[in-house]
């Protein structure tokens, strides 16, 4: 974030009352956000930032002021406000009942700490990780006997608890998913919600007696979280396969959803879904008595290792859904997710009977409500509408209903669309209907926007020069691999910038193109295997 721009970042005006002024200079002194002196000067600006010319400064204005973070006094940790936990929430009802659908998963909740034994008891996928493990040491004046680490991911608690629960095949498949905060101490540099030190995600592991069984699940899962994004965010993505590279290093094979930035020419990984075949099993000790029992020639009972899934979404999908859809207004939410999918403003002109006004928005209000809208009225006095409006659209409330005296005349009220600003006189009596309307329109336009302008973003290479040259145009590279990872390393170290990192792998899609029998690498000249999904990411 640009350090220059910090006196636009906190918005007032001239008819803000001293109370709240003060409030905002005390909240700013505590977060070491701006001096007293600036917020004294600054006029009500919003989002200053353009999204196409500096968009880290753009998408953290649009984060902040379009209320769905507050940063708080320790670099990559945040506040969720009502309009992000509204979103999570939303996502949390949707997937729990899709899981239910999926059958037999249990939700459960494990502890967050970790004794160091345990998370060191499996220690090769742990490895890459360790840098980013938080620990706990002391309590009260008391150094602890062990110390104990704030759970990064829960395979190590998770899976001793399997141990003691599976005996027998009767006991699988078992299924267990928990909601829970992750602390990842992350040093390189945070971005709202989409890489902090701490975040909220679901996590999913599962077991079961048959390979054939995990691998199924695995792509049920991906499945539903293509439609978290796709039908709640309207963020399309793209289901496909991590490389061995990029893949968990505990997993036989990792699924992702991508989603692609297109100003920033950014893949995003939107969620995993692992196969882990017996590998933590076998570390883990989980096996079970099978139906037909075998014994080896000791007689003694031979026991199958499990075979294990594990599939996380985190709150990453609320900033790549800002991301997509914010523009230079701020924030732009999906009806689906919004908190208040309407915002009721009084417009009352000099003269006009206010209080007449002031009720017939109650009464709007009330009729939305009745109908299932999530709708409020922002009554507040000292406030102008213009600066309601910038405000309102700033939050990103995909309907806005101004209603004045002329529209009480005509028995009307004025909608406007945040998603494409186009306005219209609506009769009352038609209200209701024109308002699901038009929330189903914003939702589904919204989609299809982001579509086209990923479907833009692709670009399909065939060689190394044209691979650069669809980078350098911020492209969502399609190419021709031959899935050896010395490339991938090449391509990484060849296409470093200067405060860039380098391109990589983001998923062989499931769709491929077809691949002419005599296609070559794009980076190797060896015989090409598969399409593959190339470009920088967050
Ligand atoms: C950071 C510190 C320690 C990611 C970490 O994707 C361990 C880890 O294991 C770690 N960061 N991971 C991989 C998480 C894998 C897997 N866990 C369950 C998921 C989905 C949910």
């Amino acid at each position: 974030m640009s350090k220059s721009g910090r006196e636009e970042d906190v918005r007032s005006s001239s008819s803000q009352s001293m109370v709240e002024k003060t409030l905002e200079v005390a909240k700013a002194s505590v977060f070491g956000e701006r001096k007293e002196k600036e917020m004294k000067k600054e006029t009500r600006l919003g989002i200053s930032a353009k999204k196409d010319e500096d968009f880290p400064s753009w998408y953290s204005q649009v984060c902040r002021f379009g209320e769905l973070i507050t940063l708080s006094d320790t670099k990559g940790l945040y506040i969720l406000e009502p309009s992000a936990t509204k979103i999570w929430n939303t996502l949390r009802s949707y997937m729990d009942a899709e899981l239910e659908k999926l059958g037999g998963v249990e939700e459960k909740k494990f502890p967050m700490l970790i004794k160091r034994d345990s998370l060191e008891k499996e220690k090769d996928h742990i490895e890459g990780f360790k840098p980013e493990v938080a620990w706990v040491t002391r309590a009260g004046e008391h150094d602890l006997p062990t110390p104990y680490a704030l759970r990064p991911t829960s395979e190590t608690i998770i899976y001793p608890y399997f141990k003691n629960r599976i005996r027998t095949h009767r006991d699988l498949p078992m299924k267990v998913n928990q909601w829970v905060n992750v602390v990842r101490w992350e040093v390189s540099d945070p971005i709202p919600l989409i890489r902090g030190r701490e975040f909220d995600w679901q996590e999913g592991h599962s077991a079961f007696a048959t390979k054939e069984e995990a691998d199924e699940e695995v792509l049920e899962v991906l499945n539903i979280y293509s439609r978290v994004y796709e039908d709640l965010l309207a963020v399309p993505v793209i289901k496909g396969r991590k490389s061995d590279k990029e893949k968990f290093a505990g997993a036989d094979y990792t699924t992702s959803v991508e989603a692609f930035i297109p100003t920033t020419g950014r893949g995003v990984q939107a969620a995993t879904s692992h196969c882990l075949g017996q590998n933590f099993a076998k570390m883990f000790e989980i096996a079970f008595e099978d139906k037909e029992v075998k014994r080896d020639k000791k007689g003694k009972i031979i026991k199958p290792m499990v075979w294990q899934n594990s599939w996380g979404l985190s709150t990453r999908s609320i900033g790549v859904m800002a991301m997509t859809h914010g523009d230079e207004k701020g924030l732009v939410l999906p009806p689906k997710v919004a908190r208040h999918q309407v915002v009721v403003i009084p417009v009352p002109f000099k003269g006009a009977d206010t209080k007449r006004i002031s009720q017939e928005c109650q009464a709007v209000k009330a009729t939305l409500q009745g109908a299932g809208v999530r709708v409020i009225v922002d009554e507040r006095e000292n406030y102008a509408c213009g600066w309601k409006y910038a405000d309102w659209e700033m939050k990103g409330v995909p309907l806005r209903i101004e209603l004045g005296p002329r529209d009480l005349e005509k028995n009307q009220v004025r909608v406007v669309r945040r998603d494409t600003g186009v306005k219209m006189d609506v009769l009352r009596v038609d209200l209701v209907e024109k308002v699901k309307d038009l929330l189903e329109a914003i939702q589904r336009d919204l989609y299809d926007e982001a579509k086209r302008k990923l479907e833009e973003s692709i670009q399909k290479v065939e060689t190394w020069d044209e691979f650069k040259e669809a980078l350098r145009l911020k492209k969502l590279v399609l190419a021709p691999w031959c899935d050896e990872v010395e490339v991938e390393n090449d391509v990484k170290e060849n296409t470093k910038g200067e405060n860039e990192a380098g391109a990589k792998t983001l998923c062989t899609p499931f769709e491929q193109p077809e691949l002419r029998e005599d296609t070559l690498c794009f980076a190797s000249g060896k015989p090409a295997k598969k399409w593959t999904y190339w470009g920088r990411s967050y």
